[in-house]
């Protein structure tokens, strides 16, 4: 069922991602232009995060009627699979936005998605089918949807619940998502569709971010008030103005309850991460499509975790600075245990686990 009032108005807003969820969605991943030899170890690595996430709470795995027999053999038997078409598997961005009410009702809004950026600087086109995923998971769940005459994504948000959303200025004000609204008319679609009231906006994204600067990489929420921003402390290294300037802006920034923010630096990977000559020669060249050469420092973040049931869900990339990330949110989340999952072959394919899964409140 389609809605055409907004979530606001409907008294509907974005739980935080602490809140108590009822299932992950994610979606499985196939196309040989962006995962190296035929998606094999990039489908290794989805099972893992979706397997291990299901040992906490319900999983829910699109995948391609081609790929179904695959996706099974690699899943635990309570991942349920749901066949259904996708472009690609980044179900943070294809997904829908759950809004809830004080009631617990619950409804999605459909984002507008354009491959982040469509034809402007856009990672791949055709993006119909990814468009269309997150009106379809909300007819499976039952869940009134709000179709937003907006593109965004959802790893471009990340909100506290209590009224406040981060957000970077190079992924919303980039012309490639909304080229004809101006920053208030973005503001207001946000607290319309999400229910807050402030946004809190950082500048750019990690460095070299193919999606123009999710904040989903660079800061995120871990409770009201507290931030983890990832952070170096080489001023030599082209991301530490980027995540400085993140730093200053939070800072000075008061949250929707007026709250100065705590800002826990989660450090990134000592060494930068890249693909060897030959595991980018495994990925398919195609016109029109993100190429991904050896040797290209990739957009490493451990801010990239998911929060889900009693758990986080957090990548590794076989450096130093994971036991130093898990330690630190191992002490955020006294909770909850830290799962950590190789996030490599994910980095190679653009995002992380926070990426390419999407929470179901309950
Ligand atoms: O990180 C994400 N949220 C999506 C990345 C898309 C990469 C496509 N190659």
């Amino acid at each position: 069922m389609q809605l055409e009032s907004l979530p606001r108005l409907d008294g509907f807003a974005m739980p935080a991602e602490w809140a108590s969820q009822a299932q992950i969605w994610m979606a499985w991943p196939e196309r040989p232009d962006n995962w190296r030899d035929a998606a094999a170890p990039g489908q290794a690595a989805f099972a893992r995060v979706a397997n291990t996430i299901a040992e906490h709470e319900p999983v829910s795995m699109v995948v391609s009627a081609a790929q179904y027999a695959r996706a099974r053999a690699a899943l635990n038997p309570a991942v349920r699979l749901i066949e259904m078409s996708t472009n690609d598997a980044w179900m943070r961005d294809i997904g829908p936005t759950f809004v809830r009410r004080a009631d617990g009702a619950l409804r999605a809004v459909d984002w507008t998605f354009n491959a982040w950026g469509g034809l402007k600087g856009g990672l791949y086109h055709p993006w119909d089918a990814d468009d269309a995923v997150a009106g379809k998971i909300a007819e499976i769940e039952r869940v009134p949807a709000y179709r937003a005459p907006f593109v965004l994504e959802g790893g471009a948000i990340h909100v506290d619940g209590e009224g406040s959303c981060l957000t970077t200025e190079e992924c919303l004000l980039n012309p490639n998502r909304n080229p004809a609204l101006s920053r208030a008319q973005i503001e207001q679609h946000l607290r319309d569709y999400l229910g807050v009231e402030t946004v809190l906006w950082l500048g750019a994204g990690t460095l070299h971010d193919e999606t123009d600067g999710h904040v989903d990489n660079l800061c995120c929420f871990l409770r009201p008030g507290v931030v983890a921003l990832a952070w170096t402390d080489d001023e030599q290294d082209p991301q530490y103005p980027i995540s400085l300037d993140a730093y200053r802006r939070l800072q000075a920034m008061r949250d929707a309850r007026g709250r100065a923010l705590e800002i826990i630096k989660l450090p990134i990977p000592r060494t930068p991460i890249c693909m060897s000559p030959a595991e980018a020669a495994g990925v398919l060249t195609v016109p029109g499509t993100l190429p991904r050469p050896a040797g290209e420092r990739l957009a490493a973040s451990y801010v990239n975790f998911l929060i889900c049931n009693g758990a986080i869900v957090l990548p590794a990339f076989g450096d130093p600075n994971d036991e130093l990330a898990r330690g630190i949110l191992a002490e955020q989340f006294p909770g909850r245990v830290v799962r950590q999952v190789p996030g490599r072959e994910i980095l190679y394919g653009g995002g992380n686990v926070h990426c390419i899964t999407q929470q179901q409140p309950a």
